[in-house]
Parts: structure tokens; C-alpha cells; sequence
């Protein structure tokens, strides 16, 4: 029989790689493994309970209807960094402004602590990106400054995906490792190390329900795919999208239109995150012309296009 080898154990294991690390980093990823389990339990349930279920009536930022369990996981994801000391601020998809902890930590994160979460009702995988920086104000207080650094300055970045089965996914410059929770022990284990995506993949996810509103050279790039036969798949959850296309090879795109130039996700907590990932696995993301990583963000909810994954894809993609 092979080794299991538990996340806890692989965080412990791996913390020597960050010189003069004082554990901050490992008590984190921690914080999220615990904060996973629980989300992935209640989205389980989520069928089950008319309260966690259905819209939680409130808006959020973009002006999109929050879901319930959207709100329940942005408050234990915050709740667990504030209890956990390491972060002095969060900026999240469903805060408008950046949420103090007054706590001295030394690093900020930015997170959507339910991704794709149009889908939570109708029994399809969600799931939490997140990112961390080191803090580089040095006021009392986190700053902007501090959650405007290009995503080239991500110390960690990683997902968590509410799927047939719940897998945490992460990052920290060393490559790519992935862990499978098995629930009947409440526990992460290592079941996709050193994960690499293929240069070449035959899968595109596109809304094409906006086709007539890209660019020629995008929708010259979605005639290519089906000339060759590829295979469309969309979710919709752009966690289950990427997480699915990383593992097979493909391409994930949402370019920005007429009426909508930076398309709809938002640069610090979804694009950047995946950028770190999909680059430490060998693939690619860009915002059609320049690297995402490279991007200095102007604002907390900013949005850009996104074309990330197989490297030779996201090329030919965007080449025109
Ligand atoms: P959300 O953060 O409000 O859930 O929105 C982001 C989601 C992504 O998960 C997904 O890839 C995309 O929106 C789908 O958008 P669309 O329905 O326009 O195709
Ligand atoms: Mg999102």
C-alpha cells in the first residue's frame, strides 16, 4: 500500500522552504484547510436546509444577489484568519472595503469565499479561491497598498473545490499539490502532488452565449476549436472550470466585450490566484495581451478579461 500523506503533514514538511519562516505561513493554510471542511460539509447539506438555501436577499458589491451560504462562508473564512493572528486584513468578493483585524499579522488576503455561487442551488460545484501577500504598509493599519501589489508578489495562492469530492489546491511558489478530503475521516490527503497542466489540451470553456459580443479574433478562435473538434464545457464555476482543465489540458476564457471591456471576474481574488497556479503548473494566463501576474491593480474589485491554461491554447487564443 502507498504512503497517505495528510495535508497537515505535507504543510509541516514543507515549511522549511520559506527561509526564516516562523510558521505564520503553515498556521494559515491551516486556518483554510478547517474552514474547507466546514464549507464543503454545509454545501452538502445545502439541499437539506431551506435556510442556507435560496438567496440571502442582500447584494453585494457588483451588485449581484448574494447567496446564503456566500455569506456563511465569507464569515468563517474571516472569522478563522481573525482568530489565527497571521493576517492583519482581508479584502473578500462580498466586502466592499477591506476588513481589519488590528492584530499586527503580517500578511493580507484577498479571497471569493464562494466562487461560482449561481450554481449553489442546483447542485453543481462551487467553490473558494484565495491569495495571500506579505503586508508591505507599515502604518497601523493594512492599507490599499497593500491589496493593490501585481499578483507577481503572491507568496500563496490556492482553491478549494466543492465537487463530487472536496479538493484544496495550493501553491507557494514550489509547484502545484492538490489534496482530496476523505470525509468519512475528515481529513485532506495528498492525492494529486506536483500536479502539471498539458501544453496542449481539447477542451474550451466560454460562455458562448456571448459570442455575437466578442472580438473577431475571439470568435475566430472559438471557430478554430470547432473546426478541430474540441470539446465545449462550461460550468459556470470558474473554480470547477480551471480545476477540470488544469488536470485534462484546455483553455478557460472570459474576454472583455463592447459593453463590457474587462469582462466580469475580478483581478485580485480570482484571476491573480489562478495566474499563480496555472503558471507554477506550466500553463499560462493573460488578460489577451499582457500577463496577468504582471498587472498593477488600481482598485479592490477590479475586473479584467481572462484567458488562462494550456500554454499553446492560451497563445493561439489570444494571437490575433
Ligand atoms: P461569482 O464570483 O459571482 O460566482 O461569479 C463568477 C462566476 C465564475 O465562477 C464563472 O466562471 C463566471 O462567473 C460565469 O459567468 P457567466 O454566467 O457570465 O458565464
Ligand atoms: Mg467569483
Amino acid at each position: 500500500m502507498s504512503e497517505i500523506k495528510t495535508l497537515s503533514e505535507f504543510i509541516v514538511e514543507r515549511q522549511g522552504e520559506f527561509p526564516g519562516a516562523t510558521g505564520d505561513l503553515s498556521q494559515l493554510l491551516t486556518a483554510f484547510r478547517l474552514a474547507a471542511k466546514i464549507v464543503s460539509r454545509e454545501a452538502n447539506k445545502a439541499g437539506l436546509l431551506a435556510d442556507i438555501l435560496g438567496a440571502a436577499g442582500n447584494e453585494n458589491v457588483q451588485g449581484e444577489q448574494q447567496q446564503k451560504l456566500d455569506v456563511y462562508a465569507n464569515d468563517l473564512f474571516i472569522r478563522m484568519m481573525r482568530t489565527q493572528g497571521a493576517v492583519c486584513a482581508v479584502a473578500s468578493e462580498e466586502n466592499d472595503d477591506i476588513v481589519h483585524f488590528d492584530n499586527g499579522g503580517k500578511y493580507v488576503v484577498t479571497m471569493d469565499p464562494l466562487d461560482g455561487s449561481s450554481n449553489i442551488d442546483v447542485n453543481v460545484s462551487i467553490g473558494t479561491i484565495f491569495s495571500i501577500y506579505p503586508r508591505v504598509s507599515t502604518g497601523p493599519k493594512a492599507t490599499l497598498e497593500d491589496f493593490l501589489q501585481p499578483g507577481s508578489k503572491q507568496i500563496a495562492a490556492g482553491y478549494i473545490v466543492y465537487g463530487s469530492s472536496t479538493m484544496l489546491v495550493y501553491s507557494t511558489g514550489h509547484g502545484v499539490n492538490g489534496f482530496t478530503l476523505d470525509s468519512s475521516i475528515g481529513t485532506f490527503c495528498l492525492s494529486h502532488p506536483q500536479m502539471t497542466t498539458p501544453a496542449e489540451g481539447t477542451i474550451y470553456s466560454v460562455n458562448e452565449g456571448n459570442y455575437l459580443d466578442f472580438s473577431d479574433g475571439v470568435r475566430s478562435y472559438i471557430d478554430d476549436c470547432k473546426k478541430k473538434r474540441m470539446s465545449a464545457r462550461y460550468i459556470g464555476s470558474l473554480v470547477a472550470d480551471f480545476h477540470r482543465n488544469l488536470l485534462k489540458g484546455g483553455i478557460y476564457m472570459y474576454p472583455g466585450t463592447a459593453k463590457a471591456p474587462n469582462g466580469k471576474l475580478r483581478l485580485l481574488y480570482e484571476a491573480n490566484p489562478l495566474a499563480m497556479l496555472v503558471e507554477q503548473a506550466g500553463g499560462t494566463a493573460t488578460d489577451g495581451t499582457r500577463r496577468i501576474l504582471d498587472l498593477k491593480p488600481t482598485e479592490l474589485h477590479q475586473r479584467c478579461p481572462l484567458y488562462i491554461g494550456s500554454k499553446n491554447m492560451v497563445a493561439a487564443a489570444t494571437k490575433s
